[in-house]
């Protein structure tokens, strides 16, 4: 395949060139299993959302692109940080965050990675380094602080970002980028080109698909693959994550890959017809599981058995996390508050308190000591 992207690769009809030609079975085993887990979350969350409408919070799926969270997983250290888009349940289980709090998020409950106030798409999980955020390209700015951190502190830890390609509609990304090369930090930039922003395809909003091509130029490293060969994106975000590590500066993997739901909640949203049908098709006939699981099968790393073991043992600990979340209360705190003040940010505190007041200081430059 010359060129990689969305019209090349569809051009190309099933994919042949998942290999697992040198590598290990325990970790090809465990990329297989990490996306089963959460294609079986996916959907399980999916059947639990409607009719029960138990779950309030807007919630983007990630089926169809479990490759490059799967990679990830094993990867990614757990003093490494993990910035995320608003599809996000795929790179907080990569980053080791509990299933249980997940699920609690999503019904809202005290028990949540959030005390259930985040829900799906601004969920966080500090303890495992995991952060994720709404605002297109917004936890890209925050996850090139990460880095500029680590540099500082000398670690030879990474911040990685996984984002969707409209990340790069946004101004933020080129400054970040911009910012991360200058000064060569530990960054990872994970673009999972799905082709849609909601419902508008790239052609629509860029000039030219040649995205890498462009970050390129800013004097990172890039990459471009088609982005549903796990075994495939594993290798190649290897590389990534290891020359941010060693210090030579930011690097950027584009990986083509396609979800499978409509942009947000489990409803379809296909009847507005903005995805070809052969598209659809296409994609769900190269669906990552699918392509890994033929490959273990045919070389004896997996068996029937196996598969079963490992359904049967994920559908229980579902099962589990799931009665976990709608058993759990929900957060008693009215007062806004004790939602937004915290002893560890005074002058925050103050400046919400003062906003409060009759008198209330617009010069904040007065109100604000000054730090040093
Ligand atoms: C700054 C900003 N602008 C617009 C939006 C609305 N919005 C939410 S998701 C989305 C599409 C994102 O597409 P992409 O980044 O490719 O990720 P995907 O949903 O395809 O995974 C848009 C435009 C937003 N959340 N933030
Ligand atoms: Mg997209």
């Amino acid at each position: 395949m010359a060129k990689v992207n969305h019209e090349t690769i569809l051009k190309t009809g099933r994919y042949q060139g998942l290999s697992l030609k040198g590598t290990e079975p325990e970790l090809v085993l465990r990329l297989y299993q990490f996306m089963l887990r959460l294609r079986m979350c996916e959907e399980s969350i999916i059947t639990e959302y409607h009719p029960a409408d138990e779950m309030r919070c807007p919630t983007h799926f990630c089926v169809g692109q479990e490759a490059a969270p799967a990679a990830l997983s094993v990867l990614i250290q757990p003093e490494d940080y993990l910035f995320s888009h608003h599809r996000s349940h795929g790179y907080y289980l990569a980053k080791g965050a509990p299933l249980r709090a997940l699920l609690a998020e999503l019904y809202g409950r005290d028990a949540g990675a959030n005390g259930g106030k985040a829900g799906s798409q601004d969920i966080s999980f500090s303890p495992s380094r995991f952060y994720s955020g709404a605002i297109l390209a917004g936890a890209m700015g925050i996850a090139v602080g990460a880095a500029l951190g680590l540099q500082v502190k000398g670690y030879p830890k990474v911040a990685v970002t996984g984002f969707g390609e409209a990340a790069l509609d946004e101004g933020l990304f080129w400054e970040a980028i911009s910012f991360a090369s200058l000064h060569k930090l530990p960054l990872v930039f994970v673009c999972e080109n799905n082709r849609y922003s909601t419902y508008s395809p790239l052609w629509k909003r860029q000039p030219a698909d040649n995205l890498s091509e462009r970050v390129a130029s800013f004097k990172a490293k890039t990459w471009t693959l088609f982005g549903n060969d796990v075994v495939a994106v594993h290798q190649v975000l290897a590389e990534a994550i290891g020359e941010a590590r060693a210090g030579r500066g930011p690097c950027f993997v584009e990986t083509f890959t396609y979800r499978w739901n409509g942009h947000v909640g489990p409803e379809d949203d296909d009847h507005i017809g903005y995805r070809p049908p052969e598209e659809r098709a296409f994609w769900k006939a190269n669906c990552p599981i699918l392509l890994l699981e033929e490959q273990l099968l045919a070389q004896g790393w997996l068996t029937p058995a196996r598969k079963d073991a490992m359904l049967t043992e994920i559908r229980e600990e579902l099962a589990e996390a799931f009665a976990f979340a709608k058993r759990s209360p929900f957060p008693s705190v009215t007062d806004w508050r004790d939602l937004n003040c915290s002893p560890s940010s005074p002058v925050a505190d103050r400046l919400l308190l003062d906003a409060n007041a009759e008198t209330f200081n617009h010069d904040q430059a007065d109100a604000i000591p000054a730090p040093y």
